[in-house]
């Protein structure tokens, strides 16, 4: 926007709040949502609980975090010039090295002074006669905003499991999500580990090549694939850079953008020679190809995903030498793909390690944590460090954290009780300018490729609202039922939304958040893009506007 027109709009909002827009959190949709709303010549503020930006980036340092997604399809595309400019060093880059781009990219767009830190934002109340946003943060300083967008990620409410006597242990503990700065050393400690999704499974790879002894704690195994990363040489990132629209465009027209997308074949219809020699194939393919390249039919057809499941028994059974470990380390209560598949470097063969133990906690269940390390129903094990790697109050956890209240104080917590109830994924009905970058039902996939659409979509709304000098925006409820209906049905018949994991809003720790719900968009994230283009197309179909 340019400077006549910055100040034209700046002329049509009303000077009695302290910010046009206040973003809550400094992740990846936060930072380019401050982006976006700056250029329209807003005053923009962000909130962000941590001492630094990053979100998941910037949380996350347990040892081996990384992307499971290709980097170079992680990265924002909005700048040509950042794109030329960054290298990337592995095909899945490890934390300091996302962070250190995220950094980059907030230096880059001087995007630092509207971002204030160490600030956790407690409440957020709508005051319907000021027609604006009331935030107060955490120590009980006030703020006011026309709009809020929230960018509070869909992985960020960390859960601590529920177990007596968490707090006796004199040890060193932490939840991954927690992980110090300065690291913790487990060079030659006893270790515990609780947890084995993808945050464990990283975990476990790394330190096992450190530890004196690990002990795994295992509710349920999840069925891990190789991620087959490796470094990128400098000629190779020549080629990338060559080829980024080419990439992007890839990215675009896939159901999950990722580079991967379903084979058009159904795995029934090939030949067990055919299928064989695909699987084999994608099991040396880096990335999350098994999981979103596989034939068309794994993730809804029980038949065709209990083969896929067959040949991922198979591979832990060759992997792992006693057979009994491979046994437990073999999904039984779910297909599969049926949850988020974790991406593996030699996890299998950690537990080929004589200084490795897996313990099933079906078997004999963690009782209590102790003053010296994890009493299971058969014995007590002591340790030097406790790690948490329990996972997430996922998608609506870090919005029930907040407590927001809108419309005659209606609170979002009772709103969503059984469920999330959203239009498009962006807006709540009874909740006027509030917007959710990335908020449940919406098109959430490759966080950044997805982030980018969605505030993209978010800033021209905010952007219809300001030129006209609009001060409410709402979903209506028919709208925000209708799609919520429409979310609902097209998640039918996906295997995934059938088992509890954070895709389906499950954390058994989370009162309430035991059975499995329908909280992403499944249509495929072009579909999920066309309909919120046609949205925006017809004049903001759904939305009341004054
Ligand atoms: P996940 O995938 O939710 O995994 C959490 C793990 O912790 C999972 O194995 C849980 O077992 C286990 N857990 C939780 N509480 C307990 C108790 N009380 N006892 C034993 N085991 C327990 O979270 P992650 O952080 O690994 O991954 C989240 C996403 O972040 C990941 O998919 C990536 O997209 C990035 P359960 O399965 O509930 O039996």
């Amino acid at each position: 926007m340019d400077t006549v027109r910055a100040v034209e709009v700046e002329t049509r909002l009303n000077p009695d709040v302290e910010f046009d827009a206040v973003i809550i959190g400094a992740g990846v949709a936060g930072l380019y949502q401050l982006y976006r709303l700056r250029e329209l010549g807003l005053r923009v503020q962000v909130f962000e609980t941590g001492s630094g930006l990053g979100g998941t980036w910037y949380w996350n340092r347990y040892p081996g975090a990384r992307f499971d997604s290709e980097s170079w399809t992680y990265g924002y595309s909005f700048s040509k010039e950042l794109l030329e400019e960054w290298d990337w060093e592995e095909h899945f880059s490890a934390q300091p090295h996302t962070e250190r781009y995220l950094n980059y990219v907030a230096d880059k767009f001087d995007l630092r002074r509207n971002i204030q830190f160490n600030s956790r934002v407690v409440a957020a109340h709508w005051d319907e006669t000021a027609r604006k946003w009331d935030l107060e943060l955490e120590g009980g300083v006030h703020h006011t905003a026309r709009f809020i967008v929230t960018a509070v990620g869909v992985l960020s409410a960390a859960v601590m499991p529920t177990i007596p006597g968490i707090d006796k242990f004199t040890g060193i503990s932490r939840h991954t999500h927690r992980w110090p700065k300065e690291d913790i050393d487990v060079a030659g400690k006893r270790v515990g580990i609780i947890g084995t999704g993808a945050t464990a499974v990283q975990t476990i790879q790394t330190i096992a090549k450190s530890v004196g002894h690990l002990t795994v704690f295992q509710r349920t195994p999840n069925w891990c694939f190789p991620l087959n990363n490796s470094k990128i040489s400098p000629e190779e990132m020549v080629d990338i850079k060559a080829r980024y629209p080419e990439i992007l465009a890839r990215c675009l027209e896939t159901p999950s953008c990722y580079i991967h997308g379903p084979d058009p074949r159904n795995a029934l219809e090939v030949t067990p020679d055919e299928r064989e020699a695909f699987w084999e194939n994608l099991y040396r393919t880096p990335g999350f190809g098994q999981w979103q390249g596989n034939f068309n039919d794994v993730l809804t057809d029980r038949a065709a995903n209990k083969l896929a499941s067959e040949f991922a028994a198979r591979k832990i059974r060759e992997r792992v030498k006693d057979q009994a470990v491979a046994e437990k380390l073999i999904p039984k209560n779910h297909g599969f793909g049926m949850r988020r598949i974790p991406l593996e470097t030699r996890y299998y063969e950690v537990y080929n390690q004589p200084n490795v133990e897996l313990v099933d906690v079906n078997d004999t269940p963690i009782e209590s944590i102790t003053m010296h390390g994890i009493k299971t129903s058969d014995r007590e094990r002591e340790f030097d460090v406790i790690i948490y790697a329990t996972g997430f109050d996922s998608i609506t956890g870090a919005f029930e954290r907040i407590d927001i209240r809108g419309i005659d104080g209606l609170e979002l917590k009772q709103a969503w009780r059984d469920g999330p109830e959203t239009y498009l994924g962006v807006f709540a009905a009874g909740f006027p300018n509030l917007l959710m970058a990335m908020g449940p039902h919406g098109g959430l996939s490759n966080y950044t490729r997805t982030a980018e659409y969605g505030v993209e979509w978010i800033t021209d709304v905010i952007s219809f609202a300001i030129e006209r000098g609009l001060t409410h925006v709402d979903a209506t409820p028919a709208a925000a039922t209708e799609w919520t209906e429409h979310v609902h049905t097209l998640g039918e018949g996906l295997l995934m939304n059938e088992v509890g994991s954070w895709m389906t809003g499950v954390n058994r720790n989370v009162e309430g958040k035991q059975a499995p719900r329908i909280m992403r968009y499944s249509g495929g994230h072009p579909a999920y893009r066309e309909h919120c283009d046609a949205v925006a197309a017809a004049g903001y179909t759904g939305l009341t506007m004054s």
